[in-house]
């Protein structure tokens, strides 16, 4: 009523007004229709209660326990190092870092902890929950690693949900520790290259949003696939993590492309580039302990920075790689907390604290509090079942295919889908081969796909290395193989091998410079018209910035939302399964506005498979129709 009010009055029409906000807001002007989100949230209930969610099997709602959830402790919240960061700047921090006697923690919970064990699939939701609760036990964390990498493209695809809302939303109630996000250089958040004007909005959106440190890396540990990011995270006046992805084995003499000279170069050029801090980041859990100490040590010689290292404890031997990087001086490691650590994901901070007892570098951490934590995400991890990876168990192997923590269970996801599940085995070799093919290059989103891609492709065709370089000008190569022999994803170390280049350019010309470079800029104004009209509400610079990451991902989503509302709202076992007959539920729609959803009955299917589901809302009869599809 208060913008009808303003078009409506008489001097607004005859352009008799002062006020510039008028003028510059055409947002103002966008008028949707009022939402009845009452109406969408049961066509939603209807739709997942009769025919399940998408890629579950459909499956009668389970029952849970109530979670565990940790009271917020009485008293004021303690400040941590956003704090630091914020009063003394990324140069006051990095000083801060190298005061510290102790090992600092980041916990990566929220992040790679669930997007390794769980196909990213952790909601907002189950997020928020735990955030006060969080802030308040572990004060003493150097960050929190909650954004970027897989989630944000999976909360819009999978989860129905906006990651600038779950960013939004952690942020608000997390005032005193610093957040972190993944953020794969010139390939952002995504699978691709983007124009440099997207990679510079798209940070300093998230700047603005509330990320304090950018861990950057890129697939093939090319520099120049980073610097434009660099440049934008040091502009935006937050932390620059520049990662070197670790590749190879230094204890292998045999194994010369990644030797210790080539880690101990690449951290020189990170620090002239202008990062704040280096991180080794071990995606697939490589770094054995021996190694990790003396890239450590060789590290620590050589570059003032402060250094953090990531790992998967794939192998098992996470912590103790961890603890002789402690010995060598390493500043800070990540880790989960225990009920969503291990395997392919990080070693566990709960363990890692009892290791270190007794040593003088012991992270600073309150242990009753973080198994109080555990007990929660425990109690969570039960919901996302379905998603869960098939690693159980410490697996060395890893050393011989090193596949990437978040790739093992989606690679092997992709095999079933094509029928070779029973030939895993042989993928896993492949992968490794193919690796060997491609001249050792560094694995990790998006390089690790395209040599998934490849081998199985070869798996699938039953095709060798000898078939390749005998047969390849008559094969038709996946998409991302030939995109990353074209010079679509940057340049590897020590270059392509040219043979196989030529075989699967079949005569094209590859690319020498950066993508980034060549590529048009996206034109935002553009972009904003597009939207105006799908969105049904004012269109956001986040909005702009997903649409240009993810054109299709991001429509999709926001016509879910039109019809179907903000379902980040329901709680995790409804979202997944709908309601079961006669529940009846709780959904805060908005502070101090709760619907009460009941579930009454549900029709037989008329002639057509429509179903007429019967609901209470607020008390009063609802029906839906939805086709039945099962
Ligand atoms: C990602 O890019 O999502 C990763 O986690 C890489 O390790
Ligand atoms: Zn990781």
């Amino acid at each position: 009523p208060f913008l009808y009010n303003v078009v409506n009055h008489e001097d607004f029409l005859s352009g008799n007004y002062f006020t510039t906000f008028i003028d510059t807001s055409p947002e103002l002007f966008v008028f949707s229709q009022p939402q009845d989100r009452g109406t969408k949230l049961l066509n939603y209930l209807a739709e997942i209660t009769i025919n399940g969610f998408e890629g579950l099997d459909k499956r009668p709602k389970p029952s849970f326990p109530p979670v565990r959830l940790p009271q917020v402790p009485a008293g004021p919240l303690p400040d941590g190092t956003k704090q630091i960061l914020d009063q003394r700047g990324p140069d006051g921090l990095v000083a801060w870092i190298k005061e510290q006697k102790e090992v600092l923690l980041t916990d990566t919970t929220l992040r790679d902890a669930h997007q390794s064990l769980l196909a990213t699939r952790m909601r907002t939701h189950d997020m928020v929950n735990v955030i006060s609760p969080t802030a308040h036990m572990l004060p003493n964390l150097f960050s929190l690693e909650m954004w970027g990498g897989a989630t944000f493209d999976v909360a819009y695809r999978f989860l129905k949900e906006d990651p600038w809302q779950r960013l939004s939303d952690l942020r608000k109630q997390t005032p005193n520790l610093l957040f972190q996000m993944l953020l794969r250089g010139s390939n952002a958040v995504g699978y691709t290259s983007y124009p440099d004007n997207v990679i510079r909005a798209f940070i300093a959106q998230a700047a603005e949003a509330g990320i304090d440190v950018f861990r950057i890396f890129d697939s093939l540990n090319w520099l120049a696939g980073m610097t434009v990011s660099i440049d934008a995270v040091r502009r935006s006046g937050k932390v620059a993590e520049v990662a070197i992805c670790y590749a190879g084995d230094i204890l292998d003499p045999a194994r010369t492309k990644y030797d210790l000279k080539y880690y101990v170069n690449m951290a020189k050029e990170i620090e002239q580039a202008g990062a704040h801090i280096l991180c080794i980041k071990d995606m697939a859990g490589l770094l054995k302990p021996e190694a990790a100490y003396r890239l450590i040590s060789a590290l620590k010689e050589t570059v003032e920075l402060p250094i953090h290292l990531h790992m998967h404890d794939t192998s098992g031997n996470g912590i103790y790689s961890y603890a002789r990087a402690i010995d060598a001086g390493v500043d800070i490691v990540d880790t989960a907390i225990a009920a969503l650590s291990g395997m392919s994901s990080q070693p566990s901070g709960n363990s890692l604290y009892y290791a270190l007892q007794g040593h003088a570098r012991q992270p600073k951490a309150d242990i009753r509090k973080l198994n109080e934590l555990s007990h929660y995400w425990e109690d969570v991890r039960a919901y996302y079942k379905d998603f869960e990876s098939s690693l159980f168990f410490p697996n060395a192997e890893v050393y011989q295919h090193e596949m990437p923590g978040g790739q093992y269970s989606n690679l092997r996801q992709q095999a079933k889908s094509l029928g070779l599940e029973s030939q895993w085995d042989k993928v896993k070799e492949m992968y490794r081969q193919v690796n060997d093919m491609f001249g050792d290059i560094v694995k990790v989103t998006p390089s690790s796909k395209i040599v998934g891609d490849m081998a199985l492709f070869m798996v699938e065709n039953n095709l060798t290395e000898d078939d390749i370089y005998e047969m390849g000008d008559t094969l038709d190569f996946p998409n991302s193989v030939v995109e990353f022999f074209s010079g679509q994803i940057g340049q590897p170390y020590q270059g392509f091998p040219k043979e196989l280049q030529r075989i699967i350019l079949k005569g094209k010309k590859p690319l020498r410079k950066r993508p980034g470079e060549l590529l048009e800029a996206a034109n935002f104004a553009e972009i904003r018209d597009t939207l105006a009209d799908t969105l049904q509400r004012p269109v956001t610079t986040c909005d702009i910035l997903a649409y240009s990451l993810y054109p299709k991902v991001f429509l999709d989503w926001a016509n879910f939302v039109n019809s179907n509302g903000d379902v980040s709202i329901l709680n995790t076992p409804t979202f997944f399964h709908g309601l079961k007959l006669r529940e009846e539920i709780r959904v805060d729609i908005e502070e101090g506005k709760t619907l009460v959803v009941k579930l009454i009955s549900i029709d037989d299917p008329l002639p057509d498979g429509t179903r007429v589901v019967n609901f209470e809302l607020n008390g009063l009869p609802r029906e839906v129709a939805v086709k039945d599809k099962n």
